[in-house]
């Protein structure tokens, strides 16, 4: 089965990986958040498209989800001791991916071009796009003013209290050369348990692919477990915003363009107000087994959708 994925941040990258374990390479595409994307030491930062590489390439740091493996952070510590800023942890394997990605980039390529040779050298086979080659900035509007993503999510730890956000640029982006396509081709598109307001709903305001998704067999997977994030503040945002942070609210996030969800067996209680086709399941991944395991479930519920044509 062809299948597009839409993810971004740890919990994304986690099933990303299990969906490619369960796939041929031909038959998947990511589709990755640059909402995060970032400048910092004049260097092109791409937290999600390298959070998904590296999980895929088997090069991901496993406590933190982001960065490398078996890091140093030496030019970090050399930094900070010359009074450079140190509040977001570039490590120094990580290094030489912003130093090249830049290059190319300083150069003329496009960051689809790159990341698709990246994963050539990483050894990945399926396709990774960047959801567009354009900048389409995160801005969090909180209750002390607008912060860029970073600025927020790490400088601040999430503490302001968020009114909004807003994808600067996204009317005017276009998405990246094979999106559409690969969208089209698709016989299932996953919204992996990334965070709904920061990862998956940039990809989704970039010009084409909400429309593309429309009347697709569209399976979500809720980041939300028992009330809260596996990791990082979706459930604080949904708070903040005055929604109650629970898979169902998830589900309603997605509604108008999810055919099918999947939830936690510990949410199996909220079943009974689900008014979409549903899946309830395990979906913690803490080893490469669990990520297979939770990709296949997805994948044969999907298949299960194809065939009864409930979507
Ligand atoms: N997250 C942090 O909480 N602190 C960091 O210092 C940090 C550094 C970092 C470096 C490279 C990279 O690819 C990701 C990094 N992240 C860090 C994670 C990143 O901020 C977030 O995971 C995403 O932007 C949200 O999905």
């Amino acid at each position: 089965m062809k299948v597009a994925a839409l993810a971004g941040g740890v919990g994304g990258a986690k099933l990303v990986d299990g969906l490619a374990q369960a796939l041929s390479a031909d038959d998947l595409t990511v589709v990755v958040n640059t909402g995060d994307d970032f400048t910092h030491y004049g260097l092109q930062i791409c937290p999600d498209l390298d959070t998904v590489c590296y999980a895929l390439a088997g090069l991901a740091n496993p406590e933190t989800g982001w960065g490398r493996a078996g890091e140093s952070w030496n030019v970090l510590e050399n930094l900070a001791q010359l009074g450079g800023p140190d509040w977001f942890r570039l490590g120094d394997r990580d290094l030489a991916t912003h130093l090249e990605r830049t290059r190319r980039l300083a150069a003329g390529d496009r960051l689809s071009r790159i990341t698709a040779d990246f994963c050539a050298a990483w050894g990945i086979g399926c396709k990774v796009l960047p959801m567009s080659d354009d900048p389409v900035p995160t801005i969090v509007c909180t209750e002390e003013g607008e912060l860029s993503f970073q600025e927020y999510f790490v400088a601040r730890k999430c503490e302001p209290r968020i009114t909004g956000f807003r994808f600067e640029g996204a009317a005017k982006a276009r998405p990246a050369a094979g999106l559409l396509e690969a969208l089209a081709q698709a016989e299932a598109i996953v919204l992996c348990p990334s965070n709904p307001w920061v990862s998956i709903d940039p990809i989704l305001n970039v010009p084409g692919v909400w429309d593309a998704l429309l009347g697709r067999v569209v399976i979500a997977v809720s980041p939300i477990i028992a009330g809260q994030a596996v990791k990082g503040p979706a459930a604080k945002m949904y708070r903040e915003l005055g929604i109650q942070p629970t898979a169902y609210a998830v589900a309603k996030h997605y509604r108008g363009l999810m055919s099918g969800f999947v939830l936690d067996t510990l949410d199996t209680d909220l079943t009974s107000d689900m008014a979409w086709p549903y899946r309830v399941t395990d979906t913690i991944m803490n080893d490469r087994g669990d990520r297979l395991r939770l990709a296949e479930v997805v994948l044969e519920f999907a298949a299960g959708l194809r065939g009864s044509g409930d979507h």
